[in-house]
């Protein structure tokens, strides 16, 4: 398993999210992914590698996901935040008013200059704090799962991205959901650039991945699968439903599988059967799994029952795929039991591959 690690992770750390009315102290927080680097060593499942960071490349491979004006909002986010208000520098950016999207309403394109403004044209939530290091942070993530993708492109069987902030929920220029650039979408399509000509997208996370669906929901060359909480009732609440199937030259290339609040590994492996038929049945050469730990019986967010030995099975199933296979990083809460419930995931992929 080749594993790259983002060095620069922790510059993103929020402090605070919106909840229902309330502040409350950031889930999403550096800690996760330390406990999953700790781990790692301790089961030496490969070598901990860091990514190299081309800017040409990478500006160019961010590119084929993301508009180059939301890349310039990102970067010169934190700088305009603190400009509005010096005392900003303390604070994180959060949205507080957005455009929607109804008819006739809020323009989408209104030309504005105001920060506030723009914070709301690229955000769905006020649960993201953008931080100083926000960029830095996501930047150096996504050089992880490029070069993940690079080597699956060389030959390697599997790959994992060990980066933060996530990725699954961010679109085309939209940020939420605690992420920001859309790692494993920026990993198939490099892989589909780098010449596999049908990738996957299997997505493990207890929330719906909607920015992966959203970017590959008109493509034929790219299935798009995601097993999660039913957003009638769980986060992102307005995607996520069985009968969004892809459109246009898309159609039939997106599959959810939305389960109940309180499904446990039972149900859970029978939607992930589910998944895997579709995955054969649309011949893909590469596998990327949007992997999140949030599906964890003790998560504070999340509303599934698996449980740590679960995880193992979860890995094994996924290497029957036969598929080259690139894992990213996404969510999981429970920080104690994070870095023992990533580690079997893959430990039970690299064995179900044949070591
Ligand atoms: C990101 B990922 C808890 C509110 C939860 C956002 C959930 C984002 C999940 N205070 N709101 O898919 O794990
Ligand atoms: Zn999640």
């Amino acid at each position: 398993m080749k594993i790259f690690h983002n060095p620069l992770h922790a510059a993103h750390a929020g402090r605070q999210e919106m909840f229902r009315g309330r502040m409350v102290p950031c889930y999403e927080l550096p800690d996760r992914l330390d406990h999953v680097l700790a781990e790692l060593r301790r089961r030496e499942l490969g070598e901990l590698l860091e990514p190299d960071v081309d800017d040409a490349a990478l500006r160019q491979a961010l590119l084929r996901v993301h508009t180059s004006a939301y890349l310039d909002f990102l970067q010169g986010a934190w700088q305009a935040w603190v400009a509005l208000d010096p005392g900003n520098a303390q604070r994180d950016a959060l949205p507080s008013v957005w455009p929607l999207g109804h008819r006739h309403a809020f323009r989408m394109d209104a030309p504005t200059l105001h920060f506030a403004a723009r914070l709301g044209q690229h955000a769905f939530d006020a649960g993201t704090p953008l931080t100083a290091g926000t960029w830095a942070a996501a930047r150096a993530g996504a050089a992880c799962a490029l070069a993940c993708a690079r080597e699956l492109l060389a030959g390697a069987r599997g790959a994992f991205a060990l980066t933060r902030p996530p990725g699954h929920h961010a679109g085309p220029d939209y940020f939420g959901g605690y992420c920001f650039l859309n790692n494993a979408a920026l990993a198939a399509q490099a892989l589909r650039d780098g010449g596999c000509a049908r990738v996957a997208v299997l997505d493990v996370d207890y929330h719906h991945g909607n920015g992966t669906q959203t970017l590959f929901y008109e493509r034929a060359d790219v299935l798009t699968l995601s097993l999660h909480g039913d957003p009638a009732t769980e986060y992102p609440y307005f995607l996520g439903f069985a009968d969004e199937r892809g459109a246009g030259a898309g159609q039939g290339c997106n599959l959810n599988l939305p389960l109940p609040r309180g499904s446990g590994f039972e149900v859970w492996s029978q939607a992930l059967e589910r998944a895997l038929q579709a995955l054969r049945d649309f011949g893909a050469q590469a596998l990327v799994v949007p992997m999140g730990l949030d599906t964890f019986v003790g998560d504070p967010i999340s509303g599934f029952t698996l449980h740590g030995d679960d995880y193992l099975r979860v890995g094994e199933r996924l290497a029957r795929a036969g598929l080259p296979t690139l894992f990213t990083f996404e969510g999981g809460y429970a920080v104690a039991e994070l870095g023992v419930n990533a580690v079997n995931l893959l430990q039970g992929f690299v064995a179900g591959a044949g070591g």
